[in-house]
């Protein structure tokens, strides 16, 4: 498959961002998390259209590189890249969050294809990422797990076994990226968890450690190339980012975390995105 450029990847990551405002549209008064979304469009542009092996016709090819969105919360930004790649339909897409549907304010599981893991109780993704990638290991499988987790959510314990496991294991096949936006729900994130301390601990747990700008492509293709992991050794990419990034209004506006869009703010933000 050919490589996209770094514009084209850009391109991509602003759709991302427009479909996570249209899934957010969608809920109506329900609402929906757009800031946690928005924090991490870039990456997901980076890992869904550069580094990750896929088969967009075939999501369950046992072969295919695995992601798993730890912080579920941000599911606008796992479901946005599969309906960019057509793995979810636009007619599915306008069922966001209503009854009975699959596109759930949480990813659930409910047979979509594409989806790894349920996520939405934080703390979780880790331990099944080293799971998934232990697996690998063990059964000489050669593809790579990708997990994506919230810097708040480096508060919850169980993430710290997950961290020993797999840095015992010497999981060079799994890569953590931390979505260190400094806020998590009620505002912003204890000075453990900011980015820079994040970096020390997880470097202390025996991880490969890289910081980048989050919103930076090449800085990204870079951080989430599979082929350049170090060997017998997990990687965590602390990517550090703007929470709410792309739309003025949501930029570090923790009341974007989770939100009910009206009209006027959905038209200005869909504007910037043009
Ligand atoms: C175990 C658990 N406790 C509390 C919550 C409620 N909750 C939802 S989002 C959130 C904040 C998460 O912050 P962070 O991980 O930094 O994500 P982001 O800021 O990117 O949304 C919390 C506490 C939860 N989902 N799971």
């Amino acid at each position: 498959m050919m490589k996209l450029t770094t514009q084209e990847l850009e391109q991509k990551a602003k759709e991302i961002r427009r479909v996570c405002l249209e899934l957010a549209k969608i809920a109506g008064s329900e609402g929906a998390h757009v800031g946690p979304a928005l924090s991490f469009a870039d990456i997901a542009a980076v890992l869904y259209f550069d580094a990750m092996t896929y088969k967009p016709e075939e999501p369950d090819w046992e072969e295919r590189d695995r992601f798993i969105l730890s912080k579920g919360h941000g599911v606008l930004g796992l479901y946005a890249p599969l309906i960019v790649q057509g793995m979810i339909s636009r007619e599915e897409m306008r069922t966001f969050n209503h009854d009975f549907t699959r596109l759930a304010g949480h990813p659930s599981g409910k047979g979509l294809k594409g989806i790894e893991h349920p996520a939405g109780s934080l703390g979780h993704g880790l331990s099944v990422s080293c799971g998934i990638a232990y697996d690998a290991k063990v059964n000489k499988k050669t593809y790579h797990t990708y997990v994506l987790l919230g810097d708040g959510e480096n508060g919850e314990g169980s993430v710290w076994e997950a961290v020993m496991f797999a840095a015992e294991h010497g999981l060079d096949n799994l890569t953590a990226i931390v979505d260190a936006n400094g806020y998590q729900y009620g505002g912003v994130v204890d000075k453990w968890d900011h980015w820079d301390n994040l970096a020390e601990k997880w470097k202390a747990f025996g991880w490969n450690v890289k910081i980048v700008d989050g919103h930076d492509i090449e800085e990204l293709r870079e951080a989430l190339d599979k082929t350049k992991s170090k060997t017998n050794c997990p990687t965590c990419v602390i990517a550090k980012t703007i929470k709410g990034k792309g739309i003025a209004e949501a930029e570090n506006n923790n009341n974007w975390h989770h939100i009910k869009l009206s009209e006027t703010e959905y038209c200005t933000a869909m504007k910037e995105l043009e």
